[in-house]
């Protein structure tokens, strides 16, 4: 595809509200400033690319997407459209493979000439009429695919396709030279596809260059990488403004490619896919940690807020810091976190130098709310908001929580914040649910003893 061998840019493939058009414009123009070549246009909630895929587009979507594609091209850029048709696809059914022609064929007109189609996220099941015709979901996931490629190439000669499979990561496939799923997928697609992975899980945190060699062997070609670290569909009380990490540089010998499936909220992702970019790029030497305060030095410019407020760097790092990556905290907020620690540890009186910093900590994330409440650019403002309102609570409460204890509390008295009601801050039937399986820190559940969930849950107390 295209000029640059090395497959790098973004699928749009999460669950939730689809990019608008000025979003995956600005997006372009960064892929193009940053020398990514390649979009793949894969949004789970566009009806028409999944749950409907049988339909064509209507008429003004068509016109939409046509629109797209000419500004992704005008950019330099490769336009990957996607068809998911594994909800209930008929594989054995002539019908469907004839809808599926027909779509490809609108996708043509529209100007798009490659393609995917995603099989991630469905039953791995065959119906029993399809298994009367296949002797398994990799035959017959191959033979549509297969006979999409062909019914494209028929029509444009240089169409290509990807393919996204049903068992996308270890987790799901088991170890890869054992996987009959790979193995025939490998055999059977047609050499000219691509095929996606993620990595030893879905949200991989780490990707080693040796897992993707044996898995090389199995699909016999280079698998392209649908990198999901900073995916947050799965969890939309996080988001993750941190660097591309966990992948070495030997990686881009082994896979075809990379494109990041980022953070729901568009505006978020500057630093993701910035560094991602970089990651792609580097030559012999690669540290993360130093890409993230290029990038970080790069956003910074564009933090501009009214009344003459300035986000300093040590802020935006601080933020950057706080949001990170799943796996990992950024260093400012590990010692934020550190320093509590220490102060629960302590008698008050030896709280000293780190009890002032902590405290200090907090006023500062209450200025940073401020500034980032007053920033211009109100797009990033509404994709940061929910987390940054939800930190400065956390700060508020804690920081009244250790004001109570310096005034000694004695061992049977509970501690409750009149800013912090109950039924209102931490409520609502999941918050509920939650407190009866408390997840420590090693990702273990206990539940309540019995003795304690007889009695309803108690609200805020100490923490
Ligand atoms: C997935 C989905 C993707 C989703 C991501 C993170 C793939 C191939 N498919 O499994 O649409 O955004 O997890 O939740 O990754």
């Amino acid at each position: 595809m295209g000029a640059n061998p090395f497959i790098c840019g973004v699928v749009e493939g999460f669950y939730g509200r689809p990019w608008s058009a000025a979003q995956r414009g600005q997006l372009f123009a960064w892929m193009q400033s940053w020398g990514m070549n390649t979009y793949l246009y894969a949004p789970k909630d566009d009806l028409k690319h999944r749950l409907l895929w049988r339909e064509l587009y209507a008429e003004s979507d068509a016109a939409e997407l046509k629109t797209l594609i000419r500004h992704c091209r005008g950019k330099g850029l490769n336009f990957v459209c996607a068809v998911a048709p594994g909800l209930d696809l008929s594989y054995s059914s002539r019908k469907d493979m004839a809808r599926l022609r027909r779509k490809a064929s609108q996708l043509l007109r529209l100007g798009c000439t490659h393609f995917a189609i995603t099989f991630d996220d469905i039953q791995p099941v065959l119906s029993k009429e399809d298994s009367r015709m296949f002797n398994s979901l990799a035959d017959a996931q191959s033979v549509v695919a297969n006979d999409f490629l062909k019914h494209l190439r028929d029509q444009a000669p240089d169409a290509t396709l990807l393919f996204c499979p049903t068992h996308y990561c270890e987790r799901m496939s088991g170890p890869v030279r054992h996987s009959d799923y790979l193995k025939r997928l490998g055999k059977l697609l047609d050499s000219s596809i691509g095929i996606f992975w993620t990595g030893p899980e879905i949200v991989s945190e780490t990707i080693p260059a040796e897992s993707i060699r044996e898995l090389q062997r199995v699909l016999r070609r280079k698998p392209l990488l649908w990198d999901n670290l900073h995916a947050n569909d799965y969890d939309l009380r996080r988001i993750y403004l941190g660097p591309y990490a966990g992948r070495p540089l030997e990686l881009r010998n082994e896979v075809a490619g990379i494109l990041s499936n980022p953070n729901c909220e568009f505006e978020a992702n500057y630093i993701p896919l910035r560094t991602l970019a970089m990651f792609a790029q580097a030559k012999g030497h690669w540290n993360a940690q130093q890409a993230y305060h290029t990038a970080l030095r790069h956003w910074l410019l564009q933090w501009k807020a009214h009344h003459g407020r300035r986000i300093s760097p040590g802020e935006l790092e601080f933020l950057c810091d706080c949001f990170h990556l799943p796996f990992q905290h950024g260093r400012c907020a590990e010692t934020f976190i550190e320093d509590f620690r220490f102060l629960l540890r302590m008698p008050p009186r030896k709280w000293g130098v780190i009890g002032r910093r902590f405290e200090k900590k907090c006023s500062d994330i209450l200025d940073l709310f401020e500034k980032i409440a007053a920033l211009r650019n109100r797009e990033l403002l509404y994709a940061l908001y929910r987390h940054v309102w939800e930190l400065k609570e956390e700060a508020v409460l804690l920081r009244k929580y250790l004001h109570w204890l310096k005034a000694r509390p004695g061992p049977e008295q509970t501690f409750a914040s009149p800013d912090h009601r109950q039924k209102i801050y931490r409520g609502g039937l999941v918050a509920d649910l939650q407190r009866f399986l408390p997840m420590d820190e090693n990702g273990r559940f206990r539940a309540r003893t019995p003795a304690a969930v007889r009695h309803k849950p108690d609200g805020p107390r100490a923490l």
